[in-house]
C-alpha cells in the first residue's frame, strides 16, 4: 500500500538539506513507503532494505500484527504520562519480564535513555546495596563502544568524532580493550558498580568477541559483586538468531538494555530489564520520562514480545544468517577482506584498495540494495528478519558485481 505524498525524491532531499541540521550524510534515497524488506521511493523505485534502521525493523516494514496493535490503540488512548495508570503497560511489562526471564522492567523510549537509566540504577545500586562510598561509583566500558549520543554516553566513547567539542563529560567511567577479560579483571576495584558491554559491538563493525569472553565477564562480575549490563539494543530481539545475543553465549546479565526493534519499527520503545534486587533500588519520583511506558508504546511492545515468544524470528535469523555468512565468506579474496557477524547481522570489510564503504554503499544503492557503511570500509548487513533466501542472494550478487566493477 503506497500513499505517496506527491513530493519527489529531489524535493524531499532539498527540504531536509535546507531546513535540517546537517548531522547526517544520508545516501540519496528517499523512502515514501515500505513493506516487508522493501522500501519504495516517491518515483516507485524499490530497494531491498539491508539495514532495517540498524535493527529497529527486525520484523519488517508494516508487519500486519504490529500495525494492527498500533492502529487499535490509536483509537483508544495514546498518552497519559505515568502520573496515572493505563491498561496496556502492565501486560507489556509482564510479557517482557517473562521473555527475559527477569522480574522487573523500567520502560523508556530511546536506546540512549535505557543506557542512561541503567547508569543511574547501577550507581544507586552501588551506593544503596553494595555500599560504595557516595560519589565514588565507577562503571567499566569497552574501547570501541557505541551506546548512544547523549553527553554522558559520548563522554566514555573512544571515538573522537563522537566526543569532539561536546565536553566536559561525566566522570566515573573506565574503558578497557573489548574482548580482553584480563584487562577487565584488572580494572575492577571496590568502587566498580557495573560493567557495560555490547555482546557484539555494532558500530565498531559487528565485532564478535571470542567465545567464552562474555562468560568470563559474567564470572568476574559475579565474583566481585559488580553488575553486568548487556546493551542488547542492537544485538537483541532476534537479530543474532536468539532472543538475546547473551543467550548464544549462555550468559544471563544483571540488566538487559533493549530498544530499537522493541518498538516494532513503529514507535520508540526501550527498556531496562532486570531483577528486583537491582531495579528495585529506584524509589517513586527518582526517575521517569513523559513518554516512557505510554499505552501506544506498550501495545506495540506487547505485540513485539508476542512475535518473539513464537521463536520464529530467532529461527529465521539462524537459518538465513547461515546462508548469508556462507555467501559473503565466498567473496573473501574477491574484494572482501573479512566477514564477521552472528545470525542475520554481518560486518563485511571491503578491501580498502577497492574503495570506501560509502562508495560501495552508493553503488549498491544504484543496484537497489540499501546498506550502511561504518568506520573505514566496513559495510553492515542487517536486513529485516522477514527477508527471504532469494532476497539475500540478490544483495550478495549485487555486492559481488560491485566488487568486480571496482577491482
Ligand atoms: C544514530 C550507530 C548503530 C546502539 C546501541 C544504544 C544505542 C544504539 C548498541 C542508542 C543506537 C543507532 C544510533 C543511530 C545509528 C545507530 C548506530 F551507527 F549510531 F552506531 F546501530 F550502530 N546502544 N544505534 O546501536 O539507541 O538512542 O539511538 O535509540 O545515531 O544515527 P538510540
Amino acid at each position: 500500500m503506497t500513499t505517496a505524498t506527491g513530493l519527489s525524491s529531489t524535493a524531499a532531499i532539498e527540504l531536509v538539506e535546507e531546513f535540517g541540521a546537517h548531522n547526517y550524510h544520508p545516501l540519496p534515497v528517499v523512502a515514501a513507503s515500505a513493506e516487508g524488506a522493501w522500501v519504495t521511493d516517491p518515483e516507485g523505485r524499490r530497494y531491498l532494505d539491508c539495514l532495517a534502521a540498524y535493527s529497529a525493523v527486525n520484523f519488517g516494514h508494516g508487519h500486519p500484527l504490529l500495525l494492527a496493535a498500533a492502529r487499535d490503540q490509536l483509537d483508544r488512548v495514546t498518552l497519559t504520562s505515568r502520573a496515572f495508570h493505563n491498561d496496556r503497560l502492565g501486560p507489556f511489562l509482564a510479557a517482557l519480564a517473562r521473555l527475559a526471564r527477569k522480574d522487573m522492567v523500567l520502560p523508556m523510549n530511546t536506546g540512549a535513555e535505557a543506557v542512561e537509566s541503567a547508569i543511574k540504577v547501577a550507581r544507586a545500586w552501588g551506593y544503596r546495596v553494595k555500599g560504595v562510598p557516595e560519589g565514588r561509583a565507577t562503571i567499566i566500558v569497552a574501547d570501541g563502544n557505541f551506546h548512544g549520543r547523549t553527553t554522558t554516553i559520548v563522554g566514555f566513547s573512544s571515538d573522537p568524532e563522537a566526543r569532539n567539542d561536546f565536553g566536559p563529560f561525566t566522570p566515573g567511567f573506565v574503558s578497557v580493550p573489548y574482548g580482553d577479560a584480563r584487562a577487565l579483571e584488572a580494572a575492577i576495584d571496590d568502587d566498580t558498580v557495573a560493567v557495560l558491554l555490547e555482546p557484539i559491538q555494532g558500530e565498531a563493525g559487528i565485532v564478535v568477541p571470542r567465545p567464552g569472553y562474555l562468560a568470563e565477564v559474567r564470572r568476574l562480575t559475579e565474583e566481585r559483586n559488580v553488575l553486568f549490563i548487556a546493551d542488547e539494543i542492537q544485538s537483541g530481539l532476534g537479530r543474532t538468531g536468539a532472543t538475546f545475543q547473551c543467550d548464544n553465549e549462555g550468559v544471563v546479565p544483571d540488566l538487559y538494555l533493549l530498544g530499537k526493534a522493541l518498538g516494532g519499527g513503529i514507535v520508540p520503545v526501550s527498556a531496562v530489564v532486570g531483577n528486583t534486587e537491582v531495579l528495585g533500588v529506584l524509589r517513586p519520583g527518582e526517575h521517569g520520562s513523559t513518554f516512557g511506558g505510554n499505552p501506544l508504546a506498550a501495545a506495540v511492545g506487547l505485540a513485539v514480545v508476542e512475535l518473539l515468544e513464537t521463536g520464529e524470528y530467532q529461527a529465521r535469523a539462524r537459518e538465513l544468517g547461515a546462508h548469508l555468512q556462507t555467501r559473503l565468506k565466498a567473496l573473501v579474496g574477491k574484494g572482501v577482506a573479512a566477514v564477521r557477524g552472528a545470525g542475520l547481522w554481518a560486518g563485511v570489510d571491503i578491501d580498502p584498495k577497492l574503495g570506501t564503504g560509502r562508495e560501495v554503499c552508493e553503488r549498491l544503492m544504484a543496484r537497489g540494495i540499501l546498506v550502511k557503511d561504518t568506520h573505514g570500509s566496513t559495510i553492515r548487513f542487517a536486513p529485516p528478519l522477514v527477508v527471504t533466501v532469494a532476497e539475500l542472494d540478490l544483495a550478495v550478487d549485487a555486492l559481488a558485481e560491485v566488487l568486480a566493477e571496482l577491482r
